[in-house]
């Protein structure tokens, strides 16, 4: 991990963006994340230079996490491509798409499992995403092929406005409960609205 980086440096890239967004510096969607800093930062400290990242359309945190340099991250989400973050010589790689990156997470981790690799796959999802057929189709190729790949789970209890728990009718998320084997799961309380940083803008 970015060793450079603690809680209040990834705050205030992310108020830097929301501040960019609500003065309308930015055509394109942001998805902020705000009050789960402490936690990235604890599973980035277990990511190294060479394992992979897989993300969502939120994935600031982890590039910076990862090492893409702040200047270079600012610049790509002020040009609009802040749902679609990939970089290569990083290792980090982000799908808008719910559920793209599971499949490509999982693909990755068998290649490196083929061909005796050391590295890791680290792949992030949100409550709703682990709660679809994809998910769980690859959760248990990945458990029973022993792939070297962990789903990190991020439960901000809701997909866009809807809260999940209340459409499968459930009391806790699947893959929350202890001991369940390559899973992640923590719960964070955003202060930013599903996408934007607040204010409605137009052009
Ligand atoms: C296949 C597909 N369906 C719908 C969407 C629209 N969409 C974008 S984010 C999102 C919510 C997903 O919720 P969750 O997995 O909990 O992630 P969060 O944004 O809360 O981190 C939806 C439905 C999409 N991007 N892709
Ligand atoms: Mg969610």
């Amino acid at each position: 991990m970015n060793d450079l980086l603690s809680r209040e440096k990834l705050i205030a890239f992310e108020t830097d963006i929301a501040d960019c967004f609500n003065a309308a510096m930015i055509k394109a969607p942001v998805h902020l994340y705000h009050g789960n800093e402490l936690q990235m930062i604890r599973i980035f400290k277990r990511v190294q230079p060479a394992d992979w990242v897989f993300c969502s359309w939120r994935s600031h945190y982890q590039c910076l996490l990862k090492g893409v340099p702040g200047d270079q991250l600012k610049q790509d989400i002020l040009d609009g491509r802040s749902i679609s973050l990939c970089y290569p010589e990083y290792n980090i790689f982000s799908s808008a798409i719910v559920g793209g990156n599971i499949p490509i997470a999982t693909g990755m981790a068998l290649d490196i499992k083929r061909k005796g690799g050391v590295s890791h796959v680290w792949c992030f999802v949100g409550d709703m995403t682990s709660e679809t057929g994809t998910f769980y189709e690859n959760h248990k190729y990945a458990v029973l092929h022993d792939l070297p790949v962990t789903y990190i789970i991020e439960d901000n209890g809701k997909s866009v406005c809807t809260e999940t728990l209340r459409v499968w009718n459930l009391e806790k998320l699947t893959y929350s409960k202890k001991g369940v084997k390559k899973i992640i799961c923590y719960k964070y309380k955003t202060r930013y609205p599903h996408a934007g940083a607040g204010k409605r803008i137009q052009f």
